[in-house]
């Protein structure tokens, strides 16, 4: 049973969206994937997204370019947490999308993050799953150790070039 389910407006919304399947495979969280259009197919979204809150599913992340209505679409249809994806594209490159994503009225809210940032939204929802499960919670901090470890690795490979460990601090 798919736990997130990952929503984009168009097929070519994926090679972004993918990112936020890849960290919830990664986190071994189910998920469901689906293209819908919030202007194209208006009905059959917020069929889909009841029926995903019907069927258990607790999370939604919704990515769409342009106008960007599907975020906030879904977010109407349903009373899940939903995370809205700004995909970049077209003349404003993804400003568009951004605004339109965050600047939902009051009262059905859609969490953000930034355009194309598909991989954060993937940990957004594994951070809000696990706040009522623990192996989520002990994946999380592993997560958090191995990129910490990451970022020494790169310090300590910066430093080997000619003693500049100083400047970089
Ligand atoms: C939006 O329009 C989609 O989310 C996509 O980002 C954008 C362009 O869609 P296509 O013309 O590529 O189908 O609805």
């Amino acid at each position: 049973m798919a736990v997130v389910g990952v929503v984009m407006g168009s097929a070519s919304d994926w090679p972004v969206m993918e990112k936020a399947a890849d960290v919830l495979a990664e986190f071994g969280v189910p998920y469901a994937v689906k293209v819908s259009s919030a202007h194209r197919t208006l009905d059959e979204t917020v069929a889909w997204a009841r029926q995903f809150a019907e069927q258990g599913g607790m999370i939604i992340i919704a990515g769409a370019g342009l106008a960007a209505h599907l975020p906030g679409v879904v977010a109407a249809a349903v009373e899940l947490p939903v995370i809205g994806v700004p995909i970049a594209s077209g003349h404003l490159n993804g400003v568009d999308a951004l605004y339109s994503i965050v600047q939902m009225p009051p009262g059905v809210p859609v969490a953000a993050v930034g355009i194309n940032g598909a991989r954060n939204a993937g940990l957004l929802a594994v951070e809000i799953l696990a706040l009522a499960s623990t192996e989520l919670r002990d994946k999380l901090c592993e997560f958090r150790r191995n990129q910490a470890e990451k970022v020494a690795a790169q310090d300590a490979a910066l430093r080997g070039r000619g003693g500049q460990g100083e400047r970089l601090n």
